[in-house]
């Protein structure tokens, strides 16, 4: 526990303690500020502060300021900090429930992408309470497109392209169609872009946003792979020693991010597409070729991750297709 500065301030003048003293949780966040992801966090933070009468202030670190993406779910995990938000597909090698929401053309809409979350996330929760971890919200990113530094109207187009990767899936998708992945985080993406380590990769059209990815890309093919989740975490040990009026206050503020998030994610979305263009970007779909390649790629990684994930995974993805 954190002894906020007024409460050390009454201590040193001799008063007693208050009987809840307040605390401070940093939350690190991987994305810019400007991000719907990290307006969502800090509309969550506002929310705990209120909520709790000011006994459990969260301040948020955005643009992996506390610690980069790669970093903070260890950080959350082993304690060095007591929340945070993580892209969780990136964590797909140490549970393959994690890739969940990065089966490649399983879902592709933000509605699809939420059936299949509902189904999904309490065997994420799970997966996350082993690793010592209380899930509290996540939102979806926008559907994934593909970037690049020129035209591309097939699949033989892509080979030898120096691809930036984010998660095992997008480093996987990159060998299938001949591309040399390097995993590069969001915050670093426009330094690997300028200095030609990447010239394509697939991501939102608001991290291309964020990115200012016009400065050295040229076209966004909207393809809509997957839409794939950062997820808000505790630690939980920090959460248990909470009080229970803190615990329900970052539990239902949670839920209201939940809701809130996603509607940012989708208002993000258009604006963001239009950000591109406005950027001088050509942003549309991508050929027919092009997009029956990746399906076929798709189906390859959807029987792979089918085959690492076991029997939950299986169950979660025949409970999403027996409902669409
Ligand atoms: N943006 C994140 C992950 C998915 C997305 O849309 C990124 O590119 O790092």
């Amino acid at each position: 526990m954190r002894l906020t500065a007024a409460s050390l301030g009454l201590a040193a003048l001799g008063f007693a303690a208050p009987a809840a003293l307040a605390e401070t949780w940093d939350m690190p966040l991987a994305y810019p500020a400007t991000n719907f992801h990290s307006e969502t966090a800090a509309a969550f933070a506002a929310c705990v502060g209120e909520a709790t009468g000011g006994a459990l202030q969260i301040v948020t670190h955005p643009g992996g300021a506390l610690y980069g993406g790669a970093e903070i779910k260890r950080a959350v995990q082993t304690g060095q900090t007591p929340i945070g938000e993580r892209l969780l597909s990136a964590h797909q090698n140490e549970k393959p429930i994690y890739g969940v929401d990065s089966i490649p053309f399983l879902v592709s809409s933000f509605d699809e992408h939420e059936k299949l979350w509902e189904i999904a996330a309490p065997h994420v929760a799970e997966a996350l309470a082993e690793d010592g971890l209380v899930y509290l919200y996540s939102v979806p990113w926008p559907p994934q497109g593909l970037y690049m530094n020129r035209a591309v109207a097939a699949a033989d187009d892509l080979k030898g392209v120096k691809f930036r990767s984010y998660s095992a899936a997008t480093a996987r998708l990159a060998e299938l169609t001949g591309m040399t992945p390097v995993q590069v985080e969001a915050a670093e993406l426009s330094q690997a872009l300028a200095t030609g380590v990447a010239e394509s990769f697939v991501s939102s059209a608001a991290t291309g946003y964020d990115t200012k990815v016009w400065e050295h890309l040229s076209h966004f093919y909207e393809v809509d792979a997957w839409l794939p989740r950062n997820a808000i975490f505790a630690n939980k040990a920090a959460f248990d020693a909470l009080d229970a009026a803190a615990q329900s206050a970052l539990t239902d503020c949670a839920a209201k991010a939940k809701a809130e998030g996603l509607a940012r994610s989708k208002a993000y979305t258009t604006r963001t597409l239009d950000g591109l263009k406005a950027g001088g970007m050509e942003v549309g779909r991508a050929e027919p070729a092009l997009v029956e390649a990746l399906k076929a790629i798709g189906a390859t990684m959807t029987e792979e991750w089918l085959a690492s994930a076991g029997e939950t995974g299986r169950a979660v993805v025949d409970a999403y297709r027996a409902g669409n």
